[in-house]
């Protein structure tokens, strides 16, 4: 049962009304035409019932690859990767390796009978590509990370003694692939996208989610149709494995993880702002109308670092060579310092040669001449926009961009 409609009027009516006023600022629509356009969002997504979309997975278990506990640490349908499991890794995030976060559950999806349509009334004339005809088009391979938006979100109470709602994270939402597919514009094209097309929407065909409907966050036109943004089929050199999002899903580097929707099945794109749960009851910075006025809609991730280590560790005495890794939505990383006193004083880490990529991760290590104690072991990156983490980052309550230094215990016996 397909019931958006009604989630859309029922969940918050005046804070949807004033998300619509804030884009019709920036849209220039009159306030007639914005509530026609929600009458009109209603109604078309209803019209979607009969759509050949399936639900797969229901009764399936929600993670289809082994996610071994020295790996990786199970949070409900979620897998953290440990992230002393990248120690001796190497650089790209292994697909074994790669956390996964599902809002409900991996489908299983045949690859011979799948295909992708870009639809709506913001395209001139809609199309469907299988999967050949995306292996035909002219591809593209880059190096990026994706991080969900909530990772690190533990810190808000444990360092900040915040309480957050959603998925504890520690710092291992984050993997980075070698991605391969198509330029997201050149879909568009082919589609004859219109000069007046306002928001694109990709939809997963995993299970739909409560009342929400199926998994689908809205990405500004303007951003749909940056080079940088692909519909992706391979991962690492190989096909897209079930769990992140075979057979395709969309990339959206610097972009918070929900930009990257899995299993895509349709992309429509609209001529007025659309709104779904995933851009309004979640990935809005709520809770704090003085560092966060008006509930803003969360875009780019932030800058992060973290120790390849157990956490808590444990350690032996004598020369330790810590490792870790850090990473900036923004750019690059230009510097990492060290701190094994809490904070007190800073050590400048070496960075690995060949290890640093835009929108993807920076490699790290530093020698530590251990004695035996209790720790606090901190890192702290820089990015070459100068971007730093700060020492505390302002609450929200759902816990989303925990970007600060955060505080990493080790006992050394
Ligand atoms: N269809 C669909 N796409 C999705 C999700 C989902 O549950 N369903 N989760 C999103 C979130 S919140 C994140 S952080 C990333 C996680 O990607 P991964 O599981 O491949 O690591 O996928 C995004 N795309
Ligand atoms: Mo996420």
């Amino acid at each position: 049962m397909n019931n958006h409609s009604d989630n859309e009027r029922n969940y918050d009516q005046d804070r949807l009304e004033r998300h619509v006023w804030e884009r019709q600022r920036t849209t220039g629509l009159s306030r007639r035409s914005v509530m026609r356009n929600l009458a009109g969002l209603a109604a078309g997504v209803s019209a979607f019932a009969g759509s050949p979309l399936r639900s797969y997975g229901q009764s399936a278990p929600p993670i289809v690859k082994p996610t071994p506990p020295d790996k990786f640490r199970i949070l409900g349908t979620n897998r953290e990767t440990l992230f002393q499991a990248f120690k001796g890794q190497g650089y790209l995030t292994p697909a074994s390796l790669f956390f996964v976060r599902n809002h409900t559950s991996t489908p299983r999806i045949d690859a011979d009978t799948w295909s992708l349509s870009i639809e709506g009334s913001g395209v001139a004339r809609p199309i469907t590509f299988t999967l050949d005809d995306l292996h035909a088009l002219p591809s593209v391979t880059v190096t990026r990370a994706i991080e969900c938006a909530g990772n690190g979100r533990s810190f808000f109470t444990s360092q900040q003694k915040q309480t957050v709602s959603g998925t504890a994270w520690l710092l291992g939402a984050i993997g980075v692939g070698e991605w391969t597919g198509v330029r997201l514009s050149t879909l568009l094209e082919l589609a004859g996208v219109k000069a007046s097309a306002v928001d694109v929407l990709p939809e997963g065909l995993d299970s739909e989610v409560g009342t929400s409907g199926h998994v689908r966050r809205p990405i500004p036109i303007g951003r749909a149709l940056d080079d940088d943004v692909l519909v992706v089929y391979g991962l690492n050199g190989e096909l897209l494995p079930p769990d992140h999002g075979f057979p395709a899903r969309l990339l959206v580097p610097g972009w918070i993880g929900i930009a990257n929707i899995k299993w895509l099945g349709r992309i429509t794109v609209y001529e007025e702002p659309v709104f779904t749960t995933w851009n309004t009851t979640q990935y809005r910075f709520f809770g704090n109308p003085v560092d966060y006025p008006g509930d803003p809609i969360l875009t780019t991730q932030t800058i992060k670092s973290a120790f390849e280590l157990p956490f808590p560790a444990t350690l032996k005495p004598g020369i330790n060579l810590i490792t870790g890794r850090s990473w900036s939505a923004a750019g690059t990383i230009a510097r990492v310092d060290v701190s094994i006193n809490n904070g007190a004083t800073y050590t400048r880490a070496t960075l690995k040669p060949n290890s640093n990529g835009y929108q993807a991760w920076a490699e790290w290590q530093i020698p530590w001449v251990a004695r035996p104690g209790q720790y606090t072991l901190k890192a702290r990156a820089v990015d070459d926009l100068g971007n730093t983490q700060p020492l505390t980052v302002p609450y929200n309550s759902m816990g989303y961009l925990f970007s600060a230094i955060a505080g990493h215990p080790v006992t050394v016996a």
